[in-house]
């Protein structure tokens, strides 16, 4: 990073608030993605950190998202507890359905959250990790809007889809991984325009399905999958299982819903939480001891765990109290304090 300011806890929630409250975020909403956005800066995940705030104002600036709308929990007698964001943003549905979701894993072993009608812009794991820190393994996956080709494809048809997982680890960080199904989030291929940085290769097409590296081509043309055919699979089930499996908006549906105004995605969210005591009958022990030795002998190879770069910058971060943001990014919040 170049010129770099530091934040403290206190200027990240003021400037959030600031900005959220002036676009029109009401006290709860606005609550909900400050949260969110400070745990991903304190951990220098740049892509779904402050720099979504652009993506919020943007949101509310197209004019569908509802800024104040409570989520209503619906009660349920199975494992499935849904939550319908009423057209806000998924934070506050998740936050709303998460104890119901806990209590139902607990209960049955498996559950599942449904979040319908939600606006969504941020990074997974802090929904995951919340299930590893009561003790549940846990999923989630979203789809996004139709900027990715598939294998083989010339156009947009999958979202960037991201799949996170979080495996609780006794006395340590969970074992967590969050990633896009397109090679690049969206979110990254727009730091690479602000910076002026081409793409590596086999990130995207232009608009005439040519191999491109220039940020802007690649945000008109389309965005590839990872791996391939093996992350369009991927990305093709996130489609099915958080679209039409919940009754809600596919990544083309939710392109087509926004009708070229910006902002954030607009679809259904599914979060899958699984009790390891019930799952192993009750030997819990026993068996965080194989997923253990596993894990040691990944690191044995000198191999990282995925997360363990967020868990170093968190806990350096949180030990000094303030984080670090370029400057030219951090002149353009401001820029947008002022505007919204
Ligand atoms: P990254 O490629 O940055 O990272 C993916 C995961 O892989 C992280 O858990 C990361 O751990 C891990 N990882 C990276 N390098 C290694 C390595 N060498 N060895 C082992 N593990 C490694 O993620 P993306 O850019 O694809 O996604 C960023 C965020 O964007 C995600 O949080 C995702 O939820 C969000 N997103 C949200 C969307 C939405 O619709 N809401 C859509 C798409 C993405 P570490 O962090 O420690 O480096
Ligand atoms: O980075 O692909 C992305 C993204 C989409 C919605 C929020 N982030």
């Amino acid at each position: 990073m170049s010129e770099t300011v530091k934040l403290n806890l206190d200027d990240i929630q003021t400037l959030c608030q600031t900005v959220l409250a002036k676009s029109g975020f009401g006290p709860d909403h606005a609550q909900a993605i400050t949260e969110t956005l400070a745990t991903c800066q304190f951990d220098d995940c740049q892509s779904h950190g402050l720099f979504r705030l652009f993506m919020c104002a943007e949101t509310m600036k197209a004019g569908k998202i509802d800024g104040h709308a409570a989520p209503v929990v619906t009660p349920s007698d199975n494992a499935i507890v849904r939550v319908d964001a009423q057209g806000g943003i998924s934070l506050l549905a998740f936050q709303s359905a998460l104890p119901v979701l806990i209590e139902k894993t607990r209960t049955h072993g498996i559950a599942a959250m449904v979040i319908n009608r939600c606006y969504h812009f941020s990074a997974l794991w802090p929904e995951v990790e919340r299930l590893s820190s009561a003790g549940l393994a846990a999923m989630a996956m979203v789809p996004s809007h139709s900027w990715v080709a598939p294998a083989g494809g010339t156009r947009g048809s999958l979202g960037t889809n991201p799949l996170a997982f979080s495996w609780p680890r006794s006395g340590k960080d969970p074992f967590t991984f969050d990633f896009a199904t397109s090679a690049f989030a969206r979110g990254e291929i727009e730091l690479y325009r602000r910076a002026g940085k081409p793409l590596p290769e086999g990130v995207a097409i232009d608009k005439d399905g040519n191999p491109t590296t220039d940020p802007q081509a690649a945000m008109e043309g389309a965005m590839l999958t990872f791996g391939s055919y093996k992350g369009s699979a991927l990305s093709i089930m996130i489609e099915l299982l958080a679209g039409p499996l919940i009754d809600d908006l596919t990544s083309l549906e939710s392109m087509e819903f926004a009708e070229g105004a910006g902002g954030a995605p607009y679809h259904g969210e599914i979060i899958l939480a699984f009790d390891p005591a019930q799952f192993s009958g009750g030997r819990v022990s026993e068996n965080d001891a194989r997923a253990e030795r596993l894990f040691a002998d990944i690191a044995d190879q000198g191999a990282r765990l995925p997360s363990q770069r967020r868990y170093a910058a968190r806990s350096r971060n949180m030990a000094r109290g303030f984080v670090e943001v370029s400057k030219s990014l951090y002149d353009d919040l401001q820029v947008l304090a002022q505007q919204v």
